[in-house]
């Protein structure tokens, strides 16, 4: 045999199909137990919530249809093809031409696939709008290049913006000689990411200051417009036990810097919530009473040490931004 076998058996195409296998199981198992984020790549995450579920199934069960209407539709097309080809002497059958029994089959048999897809997907849609008895609410207004976390409820008073954790600004620079890859979740990554507790509804009050942006967490099955002079809800309740970083992005083309808006959420149990809550608030009473000694200023008015006004982005901000070009 003149047949040659490498020395190096990877190079083999068995072996290199076992190990393309393994690759692929070592992603779609072992990928969500490495990372917070619950995506394998391959499909679309979990999730963390129990709308992120709810939407899961929906996708997965019409998913399986989709693949059912395919194997049937191929199949009966390609036995078709093979059963019926010229070179085997068939002779088309052209008694079904304007057959009204059959077009009425092929009309009715999509409208009740339509409908069967249609009743899990609405009570999906219908539950994602319902906002009902929300624990925490946070007024979330989109910058550009930044967002804004103004929380309401026991958290009245904290408000404070998320900005591009400076590391990954750095190395975003034209010629900044920092390698990306060597940034830890480069351009994922905030100053202050937005806190909330696990096993709580929490309402998110979303609007803009000047486009459009949207606020998207996949792992939350979370995303929604944040638009100038509306103001859009939206709601997730993150499992108990379900506690870690999640991150997301813009998911609207907002300008020039939109891949440089990444969000960050810290889920805690509601008791480290609390504390982290207290720390906020001395934090604002501490600024508050700093800025003004004679204590006539308003304090919940009063953003915390080091944060930005209400409604204006923090002036450094907007300079490092200008910066980049
Ligand atoms: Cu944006």
């Amino acid at each position: 045999m003149s047949m040659i076998r490498g020395d190096d058996e990877s190079t083999f195409p068995p072996f290199r199909l076992w190990a393309r296998a393994l690759g692929l199981a070592a992603a779609l198992g072992l990928a969500p137990l490495a990372l917070a984020n619950t995506s394998n790549g391959y499909n679309l995450p979990v999730g963390v919530t129990s709308l992120s579920r709810d939407i899961y199934a929906l996708h997965m069960e019409v998913f399986w249809i989709c693949v059912g209407i395919a194997v049937v539709v191929f199949g009966v097309m390609i036995y078709a093809l093979v059963k019926f080809r010229h070179s085997r002497g068939a002779i088309p059958d052209t008694t079904l031409l304007h057959s009204t029994q059959v077009e009425i089959i092929w009309t009715v048999i999509p409208v009740v696939i339509l409908v069967v897809m249609a009743i899990p997907a609405a009570k999906v849609i219908l539950m994602m709008e319902d906002t009902r008895n929300s624990e925490l609410s946070i007024r979330v207004t989109g910058y550009q290049w930044k967002w804004q976390y103004q929380y309401m409820d026991a958290a009245e008073g904290i408000n404070f913006f998320s900005t591009l954790a400076q590391d990954s600004n750095f190395a975003r620079q034209l010629h900044s000689g920092i390698d990306p890859k060597t940034v830890p979740n480069y351009l994922l990554d905030v100053d202050k990411p937005m806190v909330i507790p696990s096993g709580t509804k929490v309402r998110l009050l979303l609007t803009s200051q000047d486009v459009i942006h949207a606020w998207w967490v996949p792992d939350f099955g979370a995303k929604r417009s944040a638009i100038p002079g509306f103001v859009n809800e939206l709601w997730f309740t993150v499992d108990p036990g379900k506690e870690g970083i999640y991150r997301g992005q813009c998911a609207a083309l907002c300008g020039r810097d939109h891949g440089f808006m990444p969000i960050v959420v810290d889920v805690r149990t509601p008791d480290e919530f609390k504390k982290w809550v207290l720390e906020q608030k001395a934090a604002v009473k501490q600024a508050a009473a700093a800025s003004d000694p004679s204590g006539s200023a308003s304090r919940s008015s009063q953003p915390a040490a080091g944060l930005s006004p209400v409604g204006r982005p923090p002036r450094s901000a907007q300079v490092l931004s200008k910066a980049a070009f």
